[in-house]
């Protein structure tokens, strides 16, 4: 089985990585490897600076995953500050910025980025389309995981198992087109 290191300090992101690429037959290492998130209006910008500094510090092939949680009535806030929305907030202060919205569309994007042995950076962006749950339900999964219901659900990601998560997030499509950019073969 080869390995590729996964640069995150997140669990929750690794281990829903991780069972992604068990179908690949490939095991992911956790790499503890903090990057400067830059100031950018796009995930996109902020993982490919990441990868370029991370390969300049650690010369080796590895991947990054920049995510975020993005409200559609409200000009997709918190979207790239959600790390930081999370951490002063919580999905109380979510909740709160919502609470006389009877419409409560919301979005998950992940841009899964990967950097090879010469340096060449691979892109793949993922997206799950849902809304605001009234209150936060379940224990599963991690960050805005229980204040989130995907289209086609009654429950949130974190009333879920991480195999059924991981059939529709934003994570598991971006990660699974990035294996295909990488050319891994199912098992
Ligand atoms: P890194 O070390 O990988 O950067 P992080 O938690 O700081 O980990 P980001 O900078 O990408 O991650 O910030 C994304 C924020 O959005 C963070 O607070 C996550 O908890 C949250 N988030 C991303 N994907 C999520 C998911 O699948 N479910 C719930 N919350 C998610």
């Amino acid at each position: 089985m080869s390995t590729i290191w996964f640069a995150t300090s997140n669990k929750g992101k690794l281990i829903e990585v991780q069972e992604r690429f068990s179908h690949f037959g490939v095991e992911v290492e956790q790499l503890i490897a903090p990057y400067p998130e830059i100031q950018a209006d796009t995930l996109e910008e902020v993982v490919e600076a990441g990868l370029t500094h991370l390969w300049k510090e650690h010369a080796r092939p590895l991947m990054i995953d920049d995510s975020g949680i993005f409200l559609d009535n409200k000009e997709g806030f918190p979207g790239v500050y959600s790390a930081y929305v999370l951490h002063t907030l919580g999905c109380q202060g979510i909740l709160d910025l919502m609470h006389s919205d009877t419409e409560r569309p919301a979005h998950f994007e992940c841009c899964a980025g990967y950097i090879d042995e010469k340096g060449q950076v691979l892109v793949a962006k993922g997206r799950v389309d849902g809304h605001i749950s009234k209150e936060e339900k379940g224990t599963t999964g991690f960050g805005f995981d229980p204040i989130f219901v995907p289209e086609g659900h009654d429950r949130t990601f974190a009333e879920m198992s991480l195999e059924e998560k991981n059939k529709m997030s934003h994570r598991s499509r971006a990660f699974d087109k990035l294996a295909e950019m990488m050319e891994l073969e199912k098992d």
